[in-house]
């Protein structure tokens, strides 16, 4: 398999009609088979037989997380256990875990959706592909792991960590891709700095990342420090792991493989769509899964989304990278703040690192906003002068994205603790 047309070039009539004949059929399923949504959809007072297209998608329920916490370990499975094949859990959770299922199907489908993303960023059969992505519970290494093996790369399945180790690996078995998350393809930048190579002659001609939100100014940042493309998959343990979007070389928003995950953005206030390329959450509808499908998935992510056909050919939907979470936005002062607006602002500064944190306290009643950042070694100064100029000059810069005021505090290069898998961007002391 490299590039399906008959797929990823669908007609926009027969793609609908691809979407509303699998709706109707996973309605149906999820009604017989699972007493979450049978629940759910007696409540709303739909009958699954009244779902003729996709268009009727909007007078169904929404899935939210708490649905699947609700319903810890196993509830929301359609699937009975002796069909489910593999478990993760899904990551940054509190409480009860969000535990997926897989079926058969499901895992075929994953690595499909996989295999079409690699392609999408430029994976050729026979590449060699350096997965470092945690194994295990996480999604990312084995996701990568299923799709690269179908599409017919070789695999180092490193995991994350052990940067070193990588560093030897990526020099020793030259693999043309890396697979990592953004910030941990920084912090391997820098490790190879200390060890007196220079990362732009790396063998890595791709980077696939994801898994965390990250900038524009972010992906130069990257880009010139590795001497390589990189390119952005999303994707979420609740709909299947990484694999439901990825962006092609054009770099313009990514491809949401729409005849199996149906897209849908809507204002996270009224629930209602939003507008053409408008902002809002992505919803999203699993139009062919087996063990745990689920419909009108309530993401949190932002984003906008394009349905114009894209230059390399495919007519699936584009979305943005994605702009925040509705639970990552910080409200300071009445005002929604995202990290990645920040990190903008940030990589435009000369002398600052991507390396960087939020700390929200409340003193007196009043919420205050302090972001850590970190200074190139280069940019340090004995000044003391120098340096409360340098950070009145980075505050005025965030304040005028943000509109509030914001303290910058400047520390030493390497005083951010660094990721080998998400990075911890906020630090919220309000609710402590
Ligand atoms: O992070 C799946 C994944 C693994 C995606 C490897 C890409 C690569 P979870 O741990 O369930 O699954 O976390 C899902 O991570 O709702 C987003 O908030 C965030 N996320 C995932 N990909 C991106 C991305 C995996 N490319 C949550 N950009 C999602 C921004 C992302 N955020």
């Amino acid at each position: 398999m490299i590039f399906n047309e008959k797929i990823e070039c669908l007609d926009p009539q027969d793609l609908k009609k691809i979407q509303s004949q699998r709706l109707c059929h996973i309605v149906d399923y999820v009604y017989q088979k699972s007493p979450v949504f049978k629940k759910k959809f007696d409540e709303a007072k739909i009958a699954p037989g009244s779902v003729k297209s996709i268009e009727d998608i909007v007078r169904l329920p929404f899935t939210v997380k708490d649905d699947l916490r609700e319903n810890y370990p196993f509830g929301i499975f359609s699937s009975s256990m002796k069909d489910i094949r593999e478990i993760h859990i899904s990551s940054g959770t509190t409480g009860n875990p969000t535990v997926v299922g897989y079926s058969k199907e499901d895992l075929d489908l994953w690595a499909d959706v996989i295999a079409r993303s690699l392609c999408c960023a430029g994976a050729l059969p026979g590449d060699i592909i350096q997965i470092a992505y945690g194994y295990g519970l996480f999604t990312g290494g084995l996701g990568l792991h299923y799709g690269s093996l179908l599409l017919g790369l070789t695999v180092i399945p490193c995991s994350s960590g052990q940067t070193k180790r990588q560093l030897k690996i990526m020099q020793d078995f030259k693999p043309r891709i890396l697979a990592c998350t953004p910030s941990y393809a920084l912090y391997m930048a820098e490790t190879a700095r200390e060890l007196g190579l220079d990362p732009k002659k790396s063998h890595w001609q791709i980077g696939i990342l994801g898994a965390e939100p990250w900038s524009e100014a972010m992906r130069q940042n990257i880009e010139e420090r590795w001497d390589i493309q990189a390119i952005d998959i999303y994707g979420l343990s609740e709909i299947i792991g990484p694999g439901v979007a990825c962006e092609c070389h054009c770099k313009k928003g990514l491809h949401i493989f729409s005849d199996v995950f149906y897209p849908e953005v809507i204002d996270p206030v009224t629930l209602k769509p939003v507008g053409p390329s408008g902002r809002g959450e992505l919803v999203i509808t699993s139009l062919t899964k087996v063990g745990m499908p689920l419909i009108r998935y309530r993401t949190r992510d932002i984003v906008t989304i394009d349905c114009e056909k894209c230059v390399c050919g495919r007519t699936s939907a584009r979305i943005s990278k994605v702009l925040g979470r509705t639970d990552d936005m910080i409200v300071v002062r009445g005002i929604n703040v995202f990290p990645s607006q920040i990190e903008e602002v940030l990589l435009n500064i000369e002398g600052t690192q991507p390396h960087y944190q939020i700390v929200v306290e409340r003193e007196k009643g009043l919420d205050q906003l302090e972001v850590l950042v970190e200074l190139k070694e280069s940019f340090f100064s004995d000044e003391v002068k120098k340096l409360q100029n340098f950070e009145h000059h980075v505050a005025k810069e965030i304040e005028s994205v943000l509109g509030i005021g914001v303290k910058v505090r400047l520390v030493e290069p390497k005083t951010i603790e660094r990721s080998e898998g998400k990075s911890k961007r906020i630090i919220d002391k309000r609710s402590l």
